[in-house]
């Protein structure tokens, strides 16, 4: 059995739906769930869809990719922008990485133009929406299979 792709979700990314619609769309992330394992399906991708508000439970899933995934795709939320954390337990997996936006960082404020999470990416997709974390699926079958 192929190791599953982690698809990961940082913080307020479960108020997805309700938060900011003009910014992040209407989807909740249940819905960004069931469109990213429709995706992986046809890809013949398996995936693990998860969020969490806190950033040491990130880091743990991350560390625990290292031996248990094939690849993770990171939208970590507003903990792109800050943790080191982060982008030091990406490093350590040794696995490809690919940063996730739905929306486009580089239209909004200046302290969302810097991510710590792209200096250990293969790619990053950002303004997309919910489109974006099929695409990332795709790009990551290209790297995995
Ligand atoms: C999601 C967040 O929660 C923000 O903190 C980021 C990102 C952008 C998104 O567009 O998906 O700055």
């Amino acid at each position: 059995m192929a190791k599953p792709v982690f698809v990961l979700n940082g913080p307020n990314l479960n108020m997805l739906g309700l938060r900011e619609p003009e910014i992040y769309g209407r989807d909740t992330l249940d819905d960004v769930r069931v469109r990213v394992e429709a995706r992986a399906a046809t890809l013949g991708l398996a995936v693990a869809f998860r969020q969490s508000n806190h950033e040491g439970e990130l880091i743990g899933w991350i560390q625990e990719a290292r031996e248990a995934a094939s690849g993770i795709i990171l939208n970590a939320g507003s903990l792109t922008h800050t943790s080191i954390g982060i982008l030091d337990a990406l490093s350590a997996a040794e696995l490809p990485v690919i940063e996730v936006h739905l929306s486009n960082i580089f239209r909004r404020e200046t302290f969302r133009q810097h991510s710590y999470v792209s200096l250990a990416a293969k790619g990053v997709i950002c303004g997309l929406g919910v489109p974006g974390y099929e695409l990332a699926l795709e790009a990551m079958a290209g790297l995995v299979t």
